[in-house]
């Protein structure tokens, strides 16, 4: 195949230009993990806009309410950004990949006294938002007619002062919840930050996508698996090797000591204790995890 991101002298370089955060929640995940990617960014004197030394990228430091929109009008070809950010803007927007940091809930929450019925409570109520349009969406699909309140920041005093009888905000660990005297009733949107990207990307700009997408995923792949060392008495090998999955099957070497092996393997994050126990179970010693930091499969 031709490569299409090799540039010929004299000709204008392609360039991906993504957007990030300039400042806030994501913008120092967005970093950590383009740098991950092996991506470095200097950030000179120049704040807007940022170039990579060693992959054509160049970054452009926005807000992130203003980030889909961006991408819709190709003035950034690909953005970082929250879901919940993407889905009340409504731009004609790819979503390639969920990045796995970032994470968050939009949910509604009512007065802690209150008894909370269902989503019927709502009818007829005042709630605050800043993400009117989710909110509104929510409502119609349960058949709830409620007045919006729509405001920029500060979401969470709105009942308190008496402006609102419910908030719909975006909620992490749940504590500003807490300290305002308010509790979770319903949560309508998981997020997390996705790459998004321009809808017609043309073909040797989606071919430096696709270098940067195989770099974010064997980042997300490492980051979800973990390196596996033990030792196993040879009459036990069989057993141990059944628990293990390996991305293809585990390495077995044998040990100085007669009878025994050394046997590495990888395994996931979600099933790595269960796993783990069962291979103590079985026989297994000297069990030592390591993280990786690269997963190329
Ligand atoms: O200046 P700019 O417009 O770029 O930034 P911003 O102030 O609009 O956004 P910012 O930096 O606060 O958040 C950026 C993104 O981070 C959001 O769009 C979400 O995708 C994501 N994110 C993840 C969060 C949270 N977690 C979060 N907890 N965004 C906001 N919050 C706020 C929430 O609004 C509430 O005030 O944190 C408070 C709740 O946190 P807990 O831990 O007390 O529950
Ligand atoms: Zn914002």
């Amino acid at each position: 195949m031709k490569d299409l991101t090799t540039n010929t002298p004299g000709a204008e370089t392609v360039k991906l230009k993504l957007a990030i955060q300039k400042s806030g929640r994501l913008h120092d995940d967005s970093i950590k993990l383009l740098k991950e990617c092996g991506i470095d960014i200097s950030n000179g004197v120049n704040k807007l806009k940022a170039e990579a030394s060693n992959f054509p990228i160049e970054v452009f430091f926005l807000r992130d309410d203003d980030i889909p929109q961006y991408v819709e009008d190709a003035v950034a070809d690909i953005g970082f950004v929250g879901e919940n950010v993407v889905y009340e803007k409504k731009k004609k927007v790819d979503v390639v990949e969920k990045l796995g940091f970032g994470k968050c809930r939009l949910s509604l929450a009512i007065r802690k006294g209150e008894e909370y019925t269902g989503p019927q409570f709502l009818a007829g109520k005042k709630i605050a938002t800043s993400y009117p349009v989710i909110l509104g969406d929510y409502l119609k699909t349960q058949g709830v007619s409620a007045e919006i309140h729509e405001i920029s920041g500060s979401v969470e005093i709105a009942p308190g002062i008496g402006l609102a009888d419910a908030i719909c905000d975006l909620v992490s660990s749940g504590s500003t919840l807490f300290m305002n005297g308010l509790k979770e009733t319903e949560s309508i949107l998981q997020s997390q930050a996705v790459l998004i990207r321009y809808q017609q990307l043309e073909a040797a700009k989606q071919q430096l996508l696709d270098r940067l997408m195989f770099r974010i995923q064997a980042v997300k792949k490492a980051k979800n698996n973990k390196y596996v060392l033990l030792n196993a008495p040879n009459a036990k090998l069989k057993e141990i090797i059944g628990l293990l999955p390996g991305m293809k099957s585990p390495t077995v070497l044998p040990l100085a000591e007669e009878g025994w092996s050394s046997v590495h393997s990888v395994l996931n994050e979600n099933d790595f204790w269960d796993i783990i126990e069962q291979l103590k179970a079985a026989g297994a010693q000297g069990i030592l995890v390591v993280p990786i930091e690269k997963m190329i499969v």
